[in-house]
């Protein structure tokens, strides 16, 4: 096999672009394409300080990664969640973020939130004192990620938060959406989500990219990252969704890519339409109060979800 551009051994073949590369080739296109989403949907500037979510995994390093090649200003924040089932999930995935600093970017700056330290409690705890025994931790999980990530954003005058969301994420995502046609979450499923009231800018520049090519590209750079995922994603819907379009996109190459492109485009363009109803967007209702504990904005009337969730924890 034979590089598309220079006739050397290719080391991936990328069916969706018509492409063959080389190890070369590959990290200037993996870059390139993150580059030009960036600029595509106007996520932020060069002059912007930016807030990467890491989580020790190969996308959100590779795109951590990216974004110091290309001389952004851009910081990670790291959230340990207290999860081990067996696995020490989160002390590998910590040490993962840490080696990756020391190895490749030693002046890069690392933000570390751990919960258990700082709210006595991690995720496992939290939902079992929650969900009474259901062990499915990931709503309790993404409530206290959200709120972490948005006042370290707002705490630290951030213009955006960076996340590694990818092209097969964003795919599934608009999969099962459209299968239960939500059209509040399909008006507003977007490489960026614009600041509003207490909400941090939220910005996904790897929606261009396929999953497989963040994992080339962490593996042709050397960067180590966590193989394992959360156990608690064991049997998520969402992963259904992807291996259902990882079968599509064996059969029909690009599928993944135009499903996903063409809605934004026929969005866009307003050749289709979406009406954000408020039962479907949980942040337009949360514009509406400001959590008297924490200062952050919520749709309770005077304590956010997120503080309640740690009072109850208290009495339980
Ligand atoms: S970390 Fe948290 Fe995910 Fe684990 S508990 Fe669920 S939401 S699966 S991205
Ligand atoms: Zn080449
Ligand atoms: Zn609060």
């Amino acid at each position: 096999m034979k590089c598309s551009k220079c006739g050397s051994t290719a080391v991936i073949n990328l069916h969706q672009h018509h492409l063959r590369l080389c190890e070369a080739h590959f990290l200037d296109f993996y870059t390139s394409m993150v580059q030009r989403a960036i600029e595509h949907y106007s996520m932020f500037w060069p002059e912007d300080r930016l807030l990467v979510a890491v989580s020790g995994g190969k996308d959100s390093l590779a795109l951590w990664d990216v974004l110091l090649r290309l001389e952004y200003h851009a910081e990670g924040l790291y959230i340990n969640l207290g999860i081990d089932e067996g696995i020490g999930y989160s002390s590998t995935s910590r040490a993962m973020c840490e080696r990756f600093v020391a190895e490749h970017h030693p002046g890069a700056r690392l933000h570390v939130v751990d919960l258990r330290a700082e709210y006595g409690r991690g995720i496992p705890e939290l939902a079992r004192t929650e969900l009474r025994g259901r062990n499915k931790p990931c709503s309790v999980c993404g409530l206290v990620k959200r709120h972490i990530m948005n006042r370290a954003a707002r705490d630290g005058g951030f213009a955006a938060i960076a996340t590694g969301h990818n092209l097969d994420d964003e795919a599934a995502v608009l999969f099962q959406n459209t299968l239960h046609w939500k059209a509040g979450y399909l008006a507003r499923q977007a490489p960026v989500l614009d600041e509003q009231a207490g909400l941090a800018r939220k910005v996904k520049p790897l929606v261009r990219c396929y999953e497989r090519e963040s994992a080339a590209y962490a593996l042709l750079r050397g960067i180590d990252y966590i193989y394992d995922e959360c156990p608690f994603s064991k049997g998520a819907t969402t992963n259904f969704y992807k291996e259902l379009l990882n079968d599509l996109e064996r059969r029909s190459p690009a599928a993944k890519q135009q499903f996903y492109l063409h809605f934004l485009q026929a969005r866009q363009s307003g050749e289709v339409r979406f009406q954000a109803s408020a039962a479907g967007t949980e942040e337009a209702e949360v514009l509406l109060h400001i959590c008297t504990r924490c200062g952050q904005p919520t749709a309770a009337p005077e304590v956010c979800a997120f503080c309640r969730l740690w009072e109850r924890g208290k009495s339980a």
